[in-house]
């Protein structure tokens, strides 16, 4: 086994396609949501154990268990950012505090506006994958995702929604806002899984 295959230009480190940006760009569809704390929450829902849902205003999400993850963002427009250092609480602590029933496979993501992200419920599990709140050691942002927003390393940057509301558990896949408008189902950079026309029988929901 040697290095892994690199085509010349491409950087270590550095999904296929893909450039390191200098500083971080602001990405999104429509406009920065105002924060309202007092009308903000944050819930689990859908195909629970036992049907509950659960909710945490501000305060109480502020006060779930606070880890830090290191991880890229890479935005499918091809920029990367690499080696960030995310602070907030890892995805798994709300499967541990909300349970899923046994059927759920995958989960939706959403954010304010109704911007959404479909993952496979071992993508939303994987140990790295967070609901970010803080950024190498400073709170986020308006325009970067203040309150939260999530970040999944090993999928392209929209799976990744900013001003997250909340987790729908799901028992089949469903797509996302790009899922649906021609981005890819599964959404690997390493495979460069950018474009719905990519992908394979069983990647995703017929279109
Ligand atoms: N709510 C919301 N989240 C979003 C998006 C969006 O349009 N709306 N765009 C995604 C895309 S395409 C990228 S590349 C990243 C960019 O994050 P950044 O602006 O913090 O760099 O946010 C993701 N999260
Ligand atoms: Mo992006």
């Amino acid at each position: 086994m040697g290095q892994p295959e690199s085509q010349e230009g491409e950087q270590p480190g550095l999904p296929p396609g893909q450039r390191l940006q200098r500083g971080w760009p602001v990405t999104h569809y429509g406009p920065v949501p105002r924060f309202k704390p007092d009308r903000w929450d944050f819930g689990i829902f859908g195909a629970t154990l036992g049907g509950d849902k659960r909710s945490w205003n501000h305060e109480e999400f502020s006060a779930l268990p606070y880890s830090t993850v290191v991880g890229d963002l890479h935005c499918v427009t091809k920029f990367s950012m690499l080696g960030a250092e995310w602070g907030g609480v890892v995805a798994r602590t709300f499967l541990e505090l909300v349970p899923p029933a046994p059927e759920v496979t995958h989960v939706m993501v959403w954010a304010e506006y109704g911007y959404s992200a479909n993952l496979r419920l071992c993508d939303f599990e994987a140990e790295h994958t967070i609901f970010a709140t803080h950024k190498d050691g400073e709170p986020l942002t308006a325009e970067h995702g203040f309150p939260a927003r999530l970040v999944v390393p090993h999928r392209y940057a929209w799976k990744g929604p900013k001003w997250v509301r909340g987790v729908e558990y799901m028992t089949a896949d469903r797509r996302g806002f790009w899922e649906e408008r021609g981005y890819h189902n599964i959404g690997d950079p390493w495979r460069e899984q950018r474009y719905s026309y990519q992908e394979e029988p069983g990647d995703g929901p017929e279109l």
